[in-house]
């Protein structure tokens, strides 16, 4: 049985990528965060308690931000497949967090790979690392984006991803690891956290329909966004990691919408107009904004055999479904007395 070790397994990635290996037969670790409060909604309905027979699914508490425990786990774990997805992975919020945000997705990713290089020399297992690089790192360059295109990082979080990933390029060549680069755009989901764009939208549309909410405070509206269904890019990961020869590649639907398109096609979905609802609020704008992301996936297309199966409209559709349910589960709880999210707080 396959080892996977995934760092990040509690995020909206490690999720869908958990439920695809063990479907795939795999045993999959997990790298957890110390919380106050339980971080592991989005796992809880595939996570058994480890004292049952035939459980594959484990976690351990770490940090990218602690070598010494993460050199631990993967002794422990023995991975045949790291997969790095943990990062602070607000845009908006590194321009606040700089530092913090260039120790977790850069320098955390550096540690991992030295501790994968020395696992690798003490036990001789061809251990193959999968790095979660970002749409995010071409910022400014002109679309299309694919590859070959240089990269021209507009916040601190893309600039740490971008040594992310020369780490992982200087990894495979210095050290010869299989190691791969996925240069992923905007890829939502229900699951997505709810201070991203698309899930914020849609979480207001379910409260708006139903009474909850009265406002939607944005930022631009013009940016525009290569935006993919999550359940899909997790595949093409693993894909990267089952090929005879490590490489990196872009994974993008091919597809551009702008955030007012997306206000468009969601509200419309529920016979609502946006116009009635959506204020600006500076305090999202960004101080440099990426304005045009554009995939050009044809790399992944022709030697991964990958292709999104879920287009745009379909991924709204699917999230204003799920986000109107749970508005309806909000609006049973309100109305039986229960007191629900302050109004502000749902505008984060
Ligand atoms: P996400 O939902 O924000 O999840 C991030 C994960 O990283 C969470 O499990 C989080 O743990 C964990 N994490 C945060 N700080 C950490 C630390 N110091 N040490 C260890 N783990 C830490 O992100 P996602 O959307 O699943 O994205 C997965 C990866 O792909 C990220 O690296 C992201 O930057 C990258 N990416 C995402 C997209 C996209 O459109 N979704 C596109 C390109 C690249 P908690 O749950 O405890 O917070
Ligand atoms: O913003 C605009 C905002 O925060 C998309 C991360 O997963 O994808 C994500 O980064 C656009 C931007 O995603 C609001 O200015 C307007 O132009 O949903 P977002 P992102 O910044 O593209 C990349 C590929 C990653 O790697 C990242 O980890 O929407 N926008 N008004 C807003 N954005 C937010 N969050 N909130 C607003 O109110």
């Amino acid at each position: 049985m396959k080892k996977a070790l995934i760092t990040g397994i509690t995020g909206q990635d490690g999720s869908y990528l958990t439920e695809f290996l063990l479907g795939k037969g795999y045993q999959v670790h997990g790298i957890i965060r110390r919380a106050s409060t339980f971080n592991t909604d989005r796992i809880d309905a595939i996570y058994a308690d480890p004292h049952e027979q035939g459980t594959r699914l484990f976690l351990h508490y770490g940090d990218l931000s602690d070598a010494t425990g993460i050199r631990r786990i993967i002794g422990k774990v023995q991975p045949d497949e790291v997969y790095n997805l943990g990062a602070q992975s607000h845009v908006r919020v590194s321009f606040d967090q700089p530092e913090y945000t260039a120790d977790v997705v850069a320098t955390g990713t550096l540690r991992l790979l030295d501790a994968v290089r020395d696992f690798i020399a003490e036990t001789h297992k061809p251990v193959r690392l999968y790095q979660a690089g970002s749409s995010e790192m071409f910022g400014a360059a002109n679309p299309p984006q694919n590859e070959g295109t240089p990269f021209y990082p507009r916040s601190p979080y893309a600039a740490s991803k971008v040594a992310a990933h020369w780490y992982a390029i200087n990894y495979r060549e210095a050290q010869g690891i299989f190691i791969c680069n996925g240069i992923l755009f905007n890829h939502e989901s229900p699951r997505r956290g709810e201070t991203f764009v698309t899930r914020k939208v849609t979480r207001a549309v379910g409260r708006i329909k139903l009474f909850l909410q009265d406002k939607l405070y944005l930022g631009n509206l013009e940016s525009k966004r290569d935006w993919g269904y999550a359940g899909d890019y997790v595949e093409a990961m693993w894909l990267m990691l089952q090929q005879d020869k490590p490489d990196d590649y872009v994974i993008a639907t091919g597809e551009s919408y702008s955030v007012k398109d997306l206000l468009e096609e969601a509200f419309r979905y529920v016979d609502l107009d946006w116009r009635d609802y959506v204020e600006i609020d500076p305090r999202y704008f960004r101080p440099t904004e990426v304005n045009h992301l554009h995939g050009d996936a044809t790399k992944a297309r022709e030697k991964l055999g990958w292709e999104p199966k879920v287009g745009f409209v379909e991924l709204v559709h699917m999230m204003v479904d799920h986000d109107l349910e749970l508005a309806r589960q909000d609006k049973t709880l309100r109305d039986a007395g229960h007191i629900l999210t302050p109004r502000g707080l749902a505008n984060r």
